[in-house]
């Protein structure tokens, strides 16, 4: 757990610093984007010069996120007084922004994932959180910040988008204290679930369907997992970002205590996500092949064919039950 000294002190090191570039991981999800506008929201409303940086943007259904018109793919100053990682645990996951993040003077991380290396002099990270927004406002709490609707809003969606709307194990009591307090704050968590969950092109719909469609099951009952082709990708127009949540759907099949999702995301590419119920330890398969994640949620990639990384995951993922 985070000290509040640590807390108080991270921030006071913030606040003595002028310019701030917050990285946001690639293939971003509603935590690291929330997590970085809602930071960058309070520390511009202390007269700080912020920028985010997004690799990839902002996908479809975080466009609604306040300030996401101010989110950069790439930026060429290096002359940032912090550089902060957000919601990743090193700078493998930011892309071209490493650059600027590590030209800075001081660095920083603000995140949940198991630490990996402990990147940065200012470390603000507890991976028992369930997101980084809930760091996040921890860091706001302990030092009295006043926020408002839009940093609330940024927040909540973090917490929203990392804990499956309050339904993943990682959802803690002070998970819901912290949401209580952001609703507070004129947070509408109605208008957040709606926008993250129920804002979905026809196409990425379709390609839920093909998914389902090729549900399997392991002999002995305990891996469930789902396809998808570069060929399913192209014929319905969608992108490898369509496919984000699916993982989430193969995991409501009864019985199966680990769920996969394999996408060909390039041909010859497979990316591979994970999650498991009932404890078992998805970062470790993960990790056997480069990837890495929390125990309950992971991800990975394999070189070659579907059929031989669901043939090597699978195997690896039964390895680790026995
Ligand atoms: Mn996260």
């Amino acid at each position: 757990m985070m000290k509040i000294d640590l807390l108080k002190d991270a921030w006071a090191r913030f606040m003595e610093a002028r310019s701030f570039v917050l990285a946001c991981h690639q293939r971003p999800d509603g935590d690291t984007l929330g997590s970085a506008l809602g930071l960058a929201h309070v520390l511009r409303l202390a007269g700080k010069d912020v920028v985010v940086i997004s690799e990839d943007g902002i996908p479809d259904n975080y466009t609604f996120l306040p300030e996401s018109d101010t989110v950069v793919t790439s930026t060429d100053r290096r002359d940032f007084d912090i550089g902060v990682l957000i919601d990743s645990e090193g700078t493998k996951r930011i892309g071209s922004a490493a650059d600027a993040v590590t030209s800075s003077k001081v660095h920083a991380c603000v995140d949940h994932h198991l630490p990996s290396g402990g990147f940065g002099e200012i470390r603000v990270v507890d991976y028992h959180r369930s997101s980084t927004a809930e760091v996040v406002y921890e860091l706001l709490e302990a030092n009295d910040v006043i926020f408002d609707a839009v940093a609330a809003t940024h927040l909540l969606t973090g917490i929203i988008s990392d804990t499956g709307g309050f339904k993943f194990s990682n959802t803690k009591p002070r998970t819901f204290e912290i949401a209580s307090k952001l609703q507070a704050h004129g947070a509408d968590p109605a208008m957040i679930a709606r926008e993250v969950y129920e804002s979905r092109p026809i196409r990425s719909m379709k390609l839920l369907g093909r998914a389902l469609g090729s549900l399997q099951i392991d002999e002995s009952g305990r891996v469930v997992w789902a396809t998808i082709s570069k060929h399913d990708l192209d014929e319905l127009g969608a992108t490898d970002a369509d496919t984000d949540s699916i993982v989430n759907h193969v995991t409501t099949v009864k019985g199966p205590k680990v769920a996969i999702l394999f996408r060909e995301s390039k041909p010859g590419s497979i990316r591979i996500s994970l999650r498991s119920r009932d404890g078992v330890d998805v970062d470790r398969v993960a990790r056997a092949f480069g990837g890495g994640g929390h125990k309950a949620a992971a991800g990975c990639h394999v070189e070659g064919s579907l059929d031989h990384a669901v043939d090597v995951v699978v195997n690896e993922v039964l390895k680790w039950m026995e």
